[in-house]
């Protein structure tokens, strides 16, 4: 993306960022699926700083202002919580928004885009895979802790910055509309993928079903935990900041654990094409589920707690699905590298539900054991839901 349009957009208005010193570099950064994402270099009196600029996709967030301001709520809470607790070096620990000279969370581009800028949390990495349990368990950590700040977050319901984001009912109205339109005429090459599809449904909608009966409670949640958006400690090798918060609105926990589980349990990225790699890795999950329990089992009901091992396969399904609906429709959510990659990355999240079916009773097993090992005197044992045992 070097030289492109939109980093020229982005050095047009740069300069109305409240950020001081000599401009110097500014390139593309990360791989993000839906928004552009830069990073610049500013010499501030001879120390090089760096800002994060990203470009909000418009297309999938309509409104950038109502993100803008979630976003600084959530950071806002966070910062004031660890100053409350006594913990240093808040400023890697949470993002920060950079204010425009007019006081304002965002720039509008010569286009009319929408940009915002953050302090560039310097000393971190992210990871595309785990590689050791360790690593799954400080993941999990983070997000149950990410979940335990944001629990007492006080004032209005935050915006819904895309509305039934994780409603699998109305994904599936939109993937049955893709399937009856065939626009591209793809549908007779996925056959065996819209089959799975309909033999899920039933199952797939178990989460929103809770969520609108009020059987698990409505929650603040980040909506989109794949573990590429949580910035790793270079140094200390542990989750120090969830970034991406675009998506946190109200939810349930589940959709957080259940996207960490997609993400940390399988071992190969999501698009990858040789399906024999995509396997659920049963003691990632247990590392996972001991750190995100450590923090979140004092606030989850038992009724989000015996959903636990529901969730992992129903955010892989939905993002099969949601995959298969954007590969139909033409490719215009994700950003693709290369053809068929909707349909590659949707094979890869069915390989992995097959891969959690083939365990099944292991992960209910884990769950409840672990749920068992960390639960306070209170507490009462897991109910695991008997109907997909
Ligand atoms: C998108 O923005 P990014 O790349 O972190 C998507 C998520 C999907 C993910 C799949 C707003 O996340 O829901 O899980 O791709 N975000 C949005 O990789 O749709
Ligand atoms: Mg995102």
């Amino acid at each position: 993306m070097a030289g492109s349009p939109r980093l020229s957009l982005l050095l047009d208005l740069v300069h109305q960022f409240s950020i001081y010193g000599e401009f110097e570099t500014a390139a593309p950064f990360g791989s993000g699926h839906i928004n552009d994402t830069f990073v610049s270099q500013w010499n501030q009196a001879g120390t090089r700083i760096r800002y994060l600029h990203q470009r909000i996709n418009e297309g999938v967030f309509v409104h950038p202002d109502e993100v803008m301001e979630n976003i600084e709520r959530v950071t806002g809470h966070i910062v004031k919580k660890l100053a409350t607790a006594g913990i240093s070096g808040r400023s890697r620990r949470t993002l920060t928004v950079v204010h425009s000279r007019d006081g304002k969370s965002w720039v509008r581009d010569a286009e009319g885009g929408w940009w915002r800028t953050y302090l560039f949390i310097e000393g971190t990495h992210t990871l595309e895979l785990a590689s050791s349990p360790d690593q799954a368990r400080f993941l999990g950590k983070s997000i149950g802790n990410f979940q335990k700040q944001l629990a007492d977050l006080g004032g209005e319901r935050l915006y819904e910055t895309i509305p039934d984001f994780h409603n699998m009912e109305s994904r599936y109205r939109r993937f049955y509309g893709a399937v009856s339109g065939d626009t591209l005429g793809r549908v007779g090459q996925v056959q065996e993928e819209i089959a799975f599809m309909k033999e899920n449904e039933e199952r797939g909608g178990i989460l929103i079903r809770a969520l609108r009966e009020g059987r698990i409670p409505e929650r603040i949640c980040h909506n989109d935990t794949k573990m590429n958006n949580i910035f790793i400690d270079d140094e200390h090798s542990q989750a120090l900041c969830v970034g991406d918060l675009d998506t946190v609105m109200p939810g349930t926990s589940l959709f957080d654990v259940g996207d960490l589980i997609r993400t940390v349990t399988t071992r190969a990225e999501e698009d990858e094409r040789d399906l024999s790699k995509v396997k659920f890795d049963l003691c990632f999950f247990e590392a996972l589920l001991e750190g995100y329990l450590s923090e979140a089992l004092g606030f989850l009901l038992e009724e989000e707690k015996a959903l636990i091992p529901e969730s992992g396969r129903n955010i892989t399904q939905i993002m099969g699905l949601r995959f298969l609906t954007d590969y139909l429709e033409g490719d215009h959510y994700y950003h693709i590298a290369r053809q068929d990659h909707n349909l590659d990355r949707c094979r890869n999240q069915i390989a992995l539900i097959k891969s959690m079916d083939a365990q099944w009773q292991a992960i209910l097993d884990t769950t409840a054991a672990i749920c068992e090992r960390l639960r306070p005197e209170t507490g009462s044992q897991i109910k695991t839901e008997p109907a997909y045992q």
